[in-house]
């Protein structure tokens, strides 16, 4: 214990000294230059990486762009958000999952990034919620949520990893352990499962037990393992008891050999899902001592080491992921959190307790060398995650390093009790690591993936092809399909909606499919409905279909959201609700037209392609 004090003392007397040279007076103004300079990314030019950050208890994806630490976009996930028009109506496929599932929040911890050949090919995103043992893809052509799914036998679904290299499955990691049956009655010990969900199908192909819980995943490179840390081996139910051994746990689970357990019917069927006991399966499931309340665990970009981190021990340990054996466990500093790497074979090292990143050499750190450690640098404060563009894939660029900052303090302007999340901008192309810049978000960030913007930007869909239910031009019409329904086939294009206003009847289930017939990308037009709770955004070509109840006698405005034209506030129509008992006869919309489609002599669009 001496020894961490002396530790601690000296990392302060150090850490003080650098922020002096790093913020204080002594940063001259060509340094500040020198960074701005690596940031700056001129209006019209683009950025040279999409980071994608996990939003934490926003239940959302956050895309930054890199260098620039500019936010292009929120992809929400487990939370609706009107401004996207996503899972905010009843009926709307997304909303409807996360209502069966678990309900409308999450918390995002992990993103990971499909892999082929162990470098990410940009097809999809997979992010966890931890609170309700959930896990959703999101597709990076349209940046949308496609699928969120419900991880049976596990609670806390916290740690994700693709395995890789072809991204065979998704590891999902139960951290909150439960009784084994699933029975409150039953006294042994709790235990926790990993689950293993098929990529594209979601489901859930099979799980293993866990004595103790499970908190981070990684995978070897060659999809033989995945690792995860255990940090109640203890399997104590409170703080003290969670605290009491040296020495935890990194879990390995070999792949292919629960894949023949499975096949062989050696599974234990729950809620639909076969689960392998590690006794009954010899060679399954391997529990290698590290210290103490071990948190991240990552593998090296060449596969041929699994780095934990010590968290309440000032270590990580280095363990051979080909013979499971542990061959260092060199000292880094305070609170270890999480590991990633620039490729040229160095590791960088979160130290939550420190407020710094630390870089080290991985082989001079298993060859016991003394100069193992190559730099510290403080950040802005209480890392958690780090993460370097290409880090936990085959192929780091080596060239950024995102530090995501549990507090911010002093480092912008006071908002509240409740300050942004920091997120620090590291160079790392150098020995030295340089500050670059420092960009606030909302809560709360954990990960991040970085992908390289050649590969993604070209495979981004902004226009669709109009699907089978879609409503061309001209085809427009508004039906009565039964005493109590209409349905109104709505086009939408600049600037106006085509029918420009139907009538329906007090007491009527109006059907409102629509479909933006635009075929210029960014050309988004909003369907909102006052007083009926709808807000609706439709990208050009897309259809959408919603039944809203036609509500109290009246005229309402449907109106578009998104600022499309110079006629935007002229893109508006009327819902003409009928009183009840009135006898008139609902006209045919079409007999009724006024001025439609652009009007002459002004503009019709104030945007291009
Ligand atoms: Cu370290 Cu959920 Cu990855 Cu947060 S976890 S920091
Ligand atoms: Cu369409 Cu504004
Ligand atoms: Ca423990």
């Amino acid at each position: 214990m001496k020894r961490h004090y002396t530790i601690l003392i000296l990392v302060t007397v150090a850490a003080t000294i650098a922020l002096m040279r790093v913020v204080g007076c002594g940063t001259s103004r060509s340094a500040r230059a020198v960074a701005a300079e690596k940031v700056y990314v001129a209006p019209g030019e683009l950025d040279k990486y999409y980071a994608f950050l996990s939003g934490g208890q926003s239940g959302s994806v956050f895309v930054v762009g890199i260098p620039s630490c500019r936010l292009i976009r929120e992809i929400p996930v487990f939370e609706p958000r009107a401004a996207y028009g996503y899972a905010v109506h009843e009926g709307d496929p997304r909303r409807e999952e996360l209502i069966a599932t678990g309900g409308l929040w999450g918390d995002t911890h992990h993103p990971a990034l499909s892999e082929t050949h162990g470098v990410y090919d940009g097809r999809y995103l997979w992010i966890n919620d931890l609170s309700n043992a959930r896990l959703a893809r999101v597709r990076l052509d349209t940046f949308e949520a496609d699928k969120i799914v419900k991880i049976p036998n596990l609670q806390g679904a916290h740690g994700i990893a693709v395995v890789s290299p072809d991204t065979k499955y998704i590891v999902v990691n139960g951290e909150f352990e439960q009784p084994t049956d699933g029975m409150v009655t039953n006294p042994a010990p709790y235990t926790s499962v990993v689950a293993f969900v098929e990529p594209f199908t979601m489901e859930v192909k099979f799980e293993v037990r866990v004595p103790g819980n499970i908190d981070i995943a990684d995978t070897s490179k060659d999809g033989r393992y995945s690792f995860s840390t255990v940090y109640n081996l203890e399997q104590g139910k409170d703080l003290a008891s969670m605290i009491q051994f040296d020495r935890d746990a990194v879990a390995a689970i070999d792949i292919p050999a629960a894949e023949k357990a499975i096949a062989a019917g050696k599974g234990h069927v729950r809620n639909g899902v076969p689960i392998l006991e590690g006794p009954e399966n010899p060679g399954l499931l391997t529990m290698i001592a590290v210290p103490k309340n071990p948190h991240g665990v990552n593998v090296t970009p060449d596969g041929k080491y699994v780095i934990a981190s010590g968290k309440l021990s000032p270590t990580v340990t280095i363990i051979d992921t080909k013979t499971l054996k542990i061959v260092a466990e060199p000292e880094v500093g305070l609170g270890p959190l999480h590991t990633t790497f620039d490729g040229r074979g160095n590791a960088y090292t979160s130290l939550f307790i420190d407020s710094q990143v630390v870089k080290w050499n991985i082989e001079k750190a298993i060859k016991g060398a003394p100069d193992y450690i190559v730099d510290r640098i403080n950040v802005h404060y209480n890392i958690g995650h780090l993460q370097a563009v290409g880090g936990a894939s085959m192929k780091p660029a080596g060239d950024y390093l995102l530090a995501l900052n549990k507090l911010s303090k002093d480092q912008y302007l006071p908002v509240g009790p409740d300050m942004p999340e920091d997120q620090e901008l590291i160079d790392i192309s150098g020995e030295k690591m340089k500050m670059l810049a420092s960009f606030p978000t909302p809560p709360e960030p954990h990960d991040a993936e970085f992908i390289a913007a050649s590969v993604l930007s070209p495979k981004v869909k902004q226009v669709f092809e109009p699907a089978k239910d879609a409503i061309a031009a001209g085809s427009e019409s508004v039906v009565r399909t039964g005493p109590h329904a209409v349905t109104v086939n709505m086009t939408m294009i600049r600037s106006a909606y085509t029918p420009d206003h139907f009538d329906v009847r007090e007491g009527d289930q109006v059907t409102l499919r629509l479909t933006n017939v635009e075929t210029v990308r960014d050309m988004i037009h909003g369907f909102a409905l006052p007083d009926h709770d709808l807000n609706l955004a439709l990208p050009p070509g897309a259809t959408r279909t919603i039944t809203v109840d036609a509500g109290k006698p009246g005229v309402y405005w449907y109106y578009c959201t998104n600022f499309c034209s110079a006629l935007h506030l002229e893109m508006r129509g009327r819902m003409i609700v009928q009183p009840k008992d009135s006898t008139i006869a609902i006209p045919d919309w079409k007999a009724a037209q006024n001025v439609k489609g652009p009007v002459a002599g002004v503009p019709s669009t104030g945007a291009g392609q």
